[in-house]
This record gives structure tokens, sequence and C-alpha cells, in this order.
């Protein structure tokens, strides 16, 4: 399930700490030689005169050096601007001041000039202080890295297309990358395992965000319905042949296990086969099917089996409906009907997660039709993209109460975000 998800989001972690430690490596080898000769082009004339209180700074001892820390940070705050300016090797000058130190102490020929030009860079003063540090050996090869963006911006750029590519509805891809660059960008690196920890948390909570959509509870609805004394009507509806008769006789089995007695209603009066379709089902689970003839008005189906529920304290009424494409105004108008005549507690739309961003698309025209309260996606047992269990909810703003995960009675599980968050981004 969700294989390829699973696989695009691992690859993005992947991709970014190798490219936060493959800049680390060109910038450690580089720095020393490649910067100072960057610099001598860029600035070749400057003003020593802040720079020798820079250096006098370095000169003094640890206190008087770890009292200017924070004009080190704010140092580092306009490099950062900085580094929107003059690009990623900028910044890390600023970052890597550290690494600088150490080539300058092992070219000693090259101080002086490094001197000169530093003049008016923002960084000099960050570039000076570190040396005591760097003398402790404190000092390892990503100690000062601050991601950047463009450290992770054609990485996630990647993850975008490809997420589009899986059938990740677009709004929802978009909200995935400027959430993960949001948190990423200007996080302190301390050692190379933290690039991946971090973009797996930034992922996680992204998709978490994506997920988390409040909805109504089925039980708890149901105990509510209980306690009132009237029946809960769900209604199931969604194009044909997403899984709403297999799934009503999945729910009926889930809410007998719990304790509670449905009524099924054949309101699918209009495909041939339906009422013994389901007819089938209700016998195998032992529940009662309200039906009448087929071509029926199945608004007056799902009526009879709330009067049903009512006169035999049924707790939970399920109205099975004909599969309807959304352009099909006649079906979607009698669907309309149905919905006026039972006033149902809940809507339920059951989508096909196989079919992708068509499922995400039809799910908004039912939404738009009716109101739906909830989602059921099937089929998830045979879904490797996973498009649509990631967006449905988010486009239509619904929860995702079930997925169903095969063909049998009891393949139904409850959908919780943090589950899903696990199956794509577990270890
Ligand atoms: N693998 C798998 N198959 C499912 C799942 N749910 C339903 N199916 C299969 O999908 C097919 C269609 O299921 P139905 O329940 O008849 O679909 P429907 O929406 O009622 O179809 P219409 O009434 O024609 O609109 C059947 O073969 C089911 O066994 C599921 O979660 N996983
Ligand atoms: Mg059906």
């Amino acid at each position: 399930m969700f294989e390829s998800l699973k696989k695009k989001f691992k690859g993005t972690i992947g991709k970014i700490s190798d490219n936060v430690a493959s800049e680390e490596e060109l910038d450690d080898s580089n720095s020393s030689a490649a910067d100072i000769k960057s610099k001598d082009e860029t600035v070749p004339s400057s003003d020593s005169s802040e720079n020798k209180s820079s250096k006098a700074v370095s000169k003094n001892d640890l206190t008087e050096s770890s009292k200017d820390v924070s004009e080190t940070e704010s140092s580092e705050t306009e490099a950062e601007s900085d580094s929107k300016k003059s690009g990623f090797m900028g910044f890390l000058r600023g970052n890597k001041s550290s690494e600088k130190e150490e080539s300058e102490d092992s070219k000693p020929s090259k101080t002086s000039e490094t001197e000169e030009i530093s003049a008016d860079e923002t960084i000099t003063e960050s570039e000076e202080k570190p040396e005591e540090d760097d003398k402790s050996g404190i000092l390892s090869f990503v100690t000062n890295k601050t991601i950047s963006e463009k450290d992770i911006e054609d990485i996630l750029f990647e993850l975008e297309m490809s997420l589009l590519e899986g059938d990740v509805a677009m709004e929802v891809a978009e909200t995935i990358i400027t959430s993960v660059k949001t948190d990423l960008v200007g996080q302190k690196i301390r050692r190379r395992s933290d690039v991946a920890e971090f973009t797996r948390e930034a992922l996680k909570k992204a998709i978490s965000e994506i997920l988390d959509i409040p909805g109504k509870d089925l039980t708890s609805l149901l105990e509510e319905a209980k306690k009132s004394g009237e029946p809960l009507k769900i209604m199931f509806v969604g194009i044909n042949g997403t899984g709403k008769t297999t799934t009503i006789a999945k729910i009926s089995t889930y809410f007998i296990n719990k304790g509670y007695t449905p009524v099924i209603a054949a309101s699918d009066t209009f495909r041939a086969g339906a009422i013994e379709q389901l007819t089938h089902h209700a016998d195998n689970l032992d529940v009662k099917i309200i039906k009448h003839k087929k071509g029926a008005d199945p608004a007056a189906v799902a009526f009879d089996a709330v009067a049903h529920a009512r006169a035999k304290g049924k707790e939970l009424v399920l109205v099975d409906t004909a599969g309807r494409m959304q352009t099909n105004i006649n079906l979607m108008d009698e669907m309309k009907k149905i919905k006026r005549v039972i006033k149902p507690d809940l809507i339920i739309y059951v989508g096909d997660a196989l079919t992708g961003n068509d499922s995400v698309e039809q799910a908004k025209k039912f939404n738009d039709a009716v109101t739906v309260d909830g989602i059921i996606l099937t089929k998830a047992d045979a879904d490797a993209k996973g498009g649509a269990a990631l967006s449905i909810g988010y486009v239509i703003q619904k929860p995702i109460l079930f997925l169903g995960v095969g063909q049998s009675y009891s393949d139904i599980i409850e959908f919780k975000p943090e589950w899903m968050v696990e199956q794509i981004l577990g270890e």
C-alpha cells in the first residue's frame, strides 16, 4: 500500500541529506582557495580598517571573543540575507567561517589577502571568531551548516513534480513543499544525520497537517443517536463500481461486531442485479434488507428502511445508492431527492483509490451536489500510488473515515492520519 509515495519521500530525504553533505564537502575542499580567489576578484582593494578591528577581536582572549557571540549571530543573519543575493557559496562562507580559519591556518601566505578583502563583508567577524573553537577541535564537517533554500529547492521541485505524477492533487503537493521548505530552511545542522531527521520530521508534519481534517466520528454519532432513540442514517454515494455495496456490507460487519444492529436500504433500483447483489450480502451477514422492485423510487426504499429501524429499535440505517457519473444530471437529482426525503445524518462519498485524481475530482462534484460528510476510500490494498488517499480529504475538506483493504467483509480499517504518516514515512 502506498509504496510509490513511500519511495518518493524516502528518495527526497536521501537526496536532501546527500546534497547538504556534498555542499559541505565542496565547501570544505574549495573554500580556502576558491573563496579567497573569488573575494580577491570581486573586492580587489577594500578598506581594511573594519577588518582590523575584527582581527583585534579574534586576537583577544576567549572571554573577549565569546562576548562577541551576539555580534557573530547578527552577522550570520546578515550573511543569510547576503546569501540570497550572492548565492550559496557566499552564504556558506558566512556559516563556514571555521573552515576558512582552518584554511587560513594552513595557508598563511593568503591570510593578509583575506584580511584585506574581508572589510566590507558582513561575515568577517564570524570568520574570525571560531578560531578559538577551531583550535579546540570542536568543529567538524557540518558543525556550522545551516540549511539554505538553495540546498533543497531543486530537490523539492523534483518531489513536487513526482507527487503530481503520482496523482497527488496540485494544492496538496504545493502545500507539502511549502511546509517542508519553511521548516527546513534555516535549520542548523550539527551532524550529518540531522539532515535526514529534520527532513523526515518536516515531511511528517506537512502530511499530518494535510490529513488532519476535523470530522464526525461514526461511533460517537451512533452513540448519540442511540441515546436520542433515533437510528443513525448513513447514505453512500459515488460513481459506478467504486465499492459502495461491498463497503455497506463491510460497515455492517464492523458495527455488528461493536454490538449495533443495522438495516440496509436497497436504494440502487437502477442497475440490473444491484438488489440481488445486496440481498446476497445481507443474507450472508444476517442483516435485514429493505427492498422494492427494480426501477422503484430509491427515496421511497430509503424512507421505508428508516421506518423499519425506528419501529424495530435498530440503531443504524445504511442506504446503498446507484453508482452515477457526476455528469449525469438526472441521477444526481435523484440522489438529492433521497437526501431530501430521509435527511441522512451522514453522506459518505465512496471513492476508488485506484482512480487517483479522477476520484478526487468526482468527490468535489458529489460534495457540491449533496455536501459530503466523510469519505471511504476503497481498494487501498491494491493502491501503490497513494495520491488519492493523500489528497481527497484535503481537497474537499472532509475526513477519510475508513479504507477498504480487500474484498472480504472484514477488509476495512478505520483511517487514522498518524497511521498513514507511518505507512509512508515510517523507518
Ligand atoms: N481489492 C478490493 N476490491 C474491492 C474493495 N471494495 C470493493 N471492491 C471490489 O470492487 C468491485 C465493485 O464493488 P461494488 O461494491 O459492487 O461497487 P459499487 O460501487 O456498489 O458498484 P455500483 O453499484 O455498480 O456502482 C467488486 O468486485 C468488489 O469486490 C476493496 O477495498 N478492495
Ligand atoms: Mg452497488
